[in-house]
């Protein structure tokens, strides 16, 4: 068994049943012209964690552990987007629509696709997904179910939207969940610390927290 310095306690773990989950680390999120960008965002705090989420991922993979990559998006005719998604608010391009980088949360599209430095390497599954939640309209659970992975480590983005979701609907499935803190970013750093805190209080309510620096030295000696 392996162990990562945590909060609110140790994070216990088995390295046979433990992956890491990197959230929509997408230039839709992260790139001006993209659909972060569309709802009024400043997107340059994304950029900022891609040295961390890098170095979590370079962890998993030095240690020979799966990481699984999640990107939010649509299929052309929009037809797993519900208008209730499609036609909220009043952002300067709705999904669908042509911007700088493509078809906006479009799968295919340049600015739909993971960041270059983050590109999934082959052999590693990606999960394309409606929802803000990567259990939603997938086959996230049967997948984890046929690896035997019981522990998840996230990262990704945003904090309070689709990696929380996430989180919270892997919780409830019976997962062991532990956020990568300098690894998730939000438009809203309040955001992020109130997501944090809420996270692990009563106990470990929803799951745990730690730097990526403690992650990867759990990961070291497992
Ligand atoms: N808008 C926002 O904060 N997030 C999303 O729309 N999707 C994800 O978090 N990936």
């Amino acid at each position: 068994m392996g162990s990562i310095v945590a909060e609110p306690f140790a994070f216990s773990f088995d390295r046979k049943s433990i992956a890491l989950i990197v959230i929509d680390m997408q230039r839709d999120f992260a790139m001006p012209g993209g659909f972060g960008e569309s709802l009024g965002n400043d997107v340059s705090r994304i950029t900022a964690i891609v040295p961390a989420v890098r170095a979590l991922i370079d962890a998993f993979r030095a240690a020979g552990l799966p990481v699984i990559h999640t990107m939010e998006c649509h299929r052309p005719d929009l037809s797993d987007c519900p208008p209730a998604k499609l036609n909220r608010g009043t952002p300067s391009l709705r999904i669908g629509d042509k911007g700088p980088m493509g078809r906006i949360l479009i799968a295919g599209e340049h600015g739909t696709a993971i960041l270059d430095e983050l590109a999934p390497m082959v052999g590693e599954i990606v999960i394309e997904k409606p929802g803000k939640g990567a259990f939603y309209a997938t086959p996230l659970g049967e997948i984890l179910k046929q690896m035997g992975i019981r522990q998840l480590v996230f990262a990704g983005v945003t904090t309070e939207v689709c990696v929380q979701t996430t989180m919270r609907e892997a919780n409830d499935r019976g997962y062991d969940c532990i956020l990568a803190e300098d690894a998730t970013e939000s438009y809203f750093p309040e955001f992020k610390a109130a997501t944090i805190a809420m996270i692990r209080a009563q106990g470990a309510i929803v799951g745990w927290t730690a730097p990526v620096s403690a992650i990867a030295e759990g990961l070291t000696h497992a």
